[in-house]
């Protein structure tokens, strides 16, 4: 098996699939995964107990960015909790710190340009996001950067948003951009290519 941990979401704001989690299933076998809670506090638990089971030694965390055309690597998570509706566990802080002795940023560790550069070689729209927002995939991407920092520097870890499925504009204006299973199948496959290449290079 290889060395990589995906981890997804589960559905939200009123949706009944997200895109990370049957992505994610269909890597399943492939790679590790685990599908998580969309609650800040459990799926950083969750995670990090994973992490710690696995020893991986790179960590893709995919979550939905609805609205969005890309397939996108996040650059930064940011150590700030503030949530427009509550999490799955009626939690909903505002401008609050994640981590109060934490620094105010993490980057992330996984190559991004390579990561675009491969996807959209491959016709496929990949870019990098400058913000995670400041909801639950922002305060799993922080606190797991925040852990490995301490406790295992050597893993890469990331957060990558993801646009709607198509089955899920169906219900929103037209022009709701999305993209097929396949091609996102596709373009994790090339993304974590990226991330095997580099990692490498760096052992
Ligand atoms: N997207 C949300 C949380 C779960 C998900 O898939 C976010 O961007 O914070």
């Amino acid at each position: 098996m290889s060395a990589v941990l995906i981890s997804s979401f589960e559905p939200f704001g009123g949706e009944v699939i997200n895109p990370s989690q049957e992505v994610t299933r269909a890597l399943a076998g492939r790679f590790h995964t685990i599908e998580l809670p969309v609650a800040c506090t459990q799926a950083s638990a969750q995670l990090i107990a994973k992490i710690e089971e696995l020893s991986p030694s790179i960590v893709i965390m995919l979550g939905e960015n609805g609205g969005s055309s890309h397939i996108a690597p996040e650059r930064v998570a940011i150590n700030i909790d503030d949530f427009r509706i509550p999490d799955h566990a009626g939690y909903q802080p505002h401008g609050e710190t994640i981590t109060p002795d934490g620094p105010a940023a993490y980057f992330s560790t996984l190559p991004i340009y390579e990561i675009v550069e491969s996807v959209t070689t491959a016709q496929i729209p990949a870019k990098i996001s400058n913000s995670a927002g400041t909801y639950v995939c922002n305060h799993l991407f922080y606190s797991i950067r925040h852990y490995l920092e301490q406790h295992s520097p050597h893993i890469s870890a990331g957060f990558v948003h993801l646009p709607y499925l198509p089955a899920q504009t169906t219900n929103k204006p037209e022009g709701t951009p999305s993209l097929t299973l396949e091609t996102m199948v596709r373009g994790m496959e090339l993304l974590i290519q990226a991330c095997e290449g580099e990692t490498q290079i760096i052992a």
